[in-house]
C-alpha cells in the first residue's frame, strides 16, 4: 500500500511523539521528523493542528492526523502485519492499557512538577500504585508475551523518564516489581526505542525538569556533577 509521504511534527522530549516514532520505526515506515519549539509554535503548525499539540502526522503535506494513539493505530493499519492482537477482546485490552499508559504520563507530569516534598511523595505513591497494577497484568518479556506491540511502544517512553532520573536520584518506585523491571530493561534495549530520541535526550530532560523549580528539580540539581 502506498501510504504517501509521511512527516511527523514533533518535540524533542515528548513521550507521545516517542511512541509514534517507535511505531514508525517498528513498521519500517520512511518518514521525516520535524521538531518544533512548543514555546513558540510556528504558524503553519497552528494552521494544521486543531489541538496545537504534537505529535502530528502529516500525510502528503496536507492531511493532518492528530492524537498519538490514533496515529499509532493508523500506521499499524496501513502497513504490513499488526502490532495489535487479532482477537477483538485482547485488542480492546491493549487499548485499555494504552490509555492507562497515557494517564501514567500525566501522573509523571505531576511527579516532576510537584512543588514540595509532600506532593512529590503523594505523586510518587500514585505512580508506584500504577506500576504495581502493571506488574499484575504483564506477561513478560513484553506486555503480552514474546512479541513487541503498540502497547509496548507506549510504555517505553514512560520508563525512559526513570532511566534518566535514576542516574541521579534514588527511588523505590520499581522495588520488588520484578516483571516490570525486566520489561523496562527489555524496552530500553530495543533499537526502535533507542532511536526514538536524540543522543542528548537525558541531558535535555534533566535541564527541562530543573527549570520547573519543583521538588524533583532540587533533588536533580543537587546530584548533577558540577
Ligand atoms: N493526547 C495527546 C497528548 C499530546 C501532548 O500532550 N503533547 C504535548 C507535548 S508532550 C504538547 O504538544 N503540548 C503543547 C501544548 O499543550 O500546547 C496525544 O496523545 O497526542
Amino acid at each position: 500500500m502506498n501510504i504517501g509521504t509521511i512527516e511527523l511534527v514533533s518535540f524533542k522530549l515528548c513521550p507521545y511523539v516517542q511512541r509514534s516514532v517507535i511505531t514508525l520505526l517498528e513498521k519500517g515506515v520512511v518518514f521525516k521528523r520535524t521538531d518544533i519549539d512548543l514555546a513558540n509554535k510556528p504558524g503553519w503548525f497552528l494552521a494544521l493542528s486543531p489541538t496545537g499539540k504534537v505529535p502530528l502526522l502529516l500525510i502528503d503535506n496536507k492531511d493532518a492526523i492528530f492524537e498519538s494513539a490514533v496515529i499509532c493505530e493508523y500506521l499499524d493499519e496501513v502497513t504490513e502485519g499488526s502490532l495489535f492482537p487479532a482477537d477483538p477482546k485482547l485488542r480492546a485490552l491493549h487499548r485499555s492499557w494504552i490509555e492507562f499508559g497515557s494517564q501514567t504520563l500525566a501522573a509523571i507530569g505531576g511527579y516532576y512538577s510537584a512543588k514540595d516534598e509532600e506532593s512529590f511523595r503523594h505523586a510518587e505513591a500514585q505512580l508506584r500504585g500504577r506500576f504495581e497494577k502493571l506488574e499484575d497484568v504483564i506477561a513478560g518479556p513484553y506486555f503480552s508475551g514474546a512479541d513487541f506491540m503498540i502497547v509496548d511502544a507506549v510504555y517505553a517512553p514512560v520508563f525512559r523518564y526513570f532511566d534518566v532520573f535514576s542516574t541521579l536520584v534514588e527511588s523505590d518506585l520499581f522495588k520488588g516489581l520484578a516483571k516490570v523491571e525486566a520489561w523496562r530493561r527489555r524496552l530500553a534495549a530495543r533499537q526502535s526505542v533507542i532511536d526514538a530520541v536524540d543522543v542528548d535526550f537525558a541531558q535535555a530532560l534533566i535541564a527541562f525538569v530543573i527549570r520547573k523549580q519543583s521538588y524533583l528539580s532540587h533533588l536533580l540539581q543537587s546530584s548533577v556533577p558540577a
